[in-house]
């Protein structure tokens, strides 16, 4: 079997990624976020709105290929942009599963990994070409793109894993990025709740 055909499960396959844009490819799906879709999650959603006056677009969006019983593995591109003063986020999430533990490759671009856990514990890591994170099942994630070109990562986890927006959605995060004074800062999300 060689590039391009559908992948079994159980047999050895293989693809290839562009590493200067990210593309893979062969890819199971592709999941394109708008602006629209992570009000629910931004730190200033009247920022939201007033952006959507003038139409939507998409924020991020993921490439991936999905082995049942095994991996689920894909490409993520977040795009440059402001949120308000918010960078550019993914939504975040708990994997339902606490022992599917999660890798990030840094591809291309400029981001921060954000990580919290249900007790409160915070951590926030760079992810840049050649960056390799270690995420334990337990820790929520959400990686923004603190820079000005695409933020491109790889990521491989259990394809079990399930994934918890829901505890996002109404608590947030910890800690957002903002942008101030031309640069990122890392401030109390004023909307968190415990
Ligand atoms: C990643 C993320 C991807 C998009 O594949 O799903 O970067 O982020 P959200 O799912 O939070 O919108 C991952 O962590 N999967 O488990
Ligand atoms: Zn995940």
């Amino acid at each position: 079997m060689g590039f391009g055909r559908g992948f079994d499960s159980r047999i050895p396959t293989q693809t290839l990624i562009d590493l200067t844009n990210g593309m893979l490819l062969r890819y199971d799906r592709n999941v394109k976020v708008k602006l629209s879709d992570l009000k629910p999650f931004a730190s200033d959603p009247k920022a939201v709105d007033e952006i959507l006056k003038t139409g939507d677009h998409v924020v991020y969006e993921y490439y991936e290929n999905v082995v049942e019983g095994g991996f689920i593995y894909g490409v993520t591109i977040i795009y440059p942009g402001l949120i308000g003063e918010e960078y550019n986020f993914t939504r975040g999430h708990y994997h339902l599963r606490g022992d599917a533990d999660e890798i990030y490759i840094g591809i291309k671009g400029k981001g921060l990994l954000l990580m919290q856990d249900k007790r409160g514990d915070f951590y926030s890591y760079p992810i840049e070409r050649g960056y390799i994170v270690y995420i334990p099942g337990e820790y929520a994630h959400r990686t923004v793109n603190i820079g000005e070109e695409p933020l491109i990562f790889l990521y491989i986890y259990p394809a079990n894993a399930g994934h918890d927006y829901e505890s996002i959605k109404m608590k947030g995060f910890k800690k957002v990025i903002l942008r101030r004074d031309g640069k990122p800062i890392l401030v109390d999300n004023p909307r968190y709740r415990e």
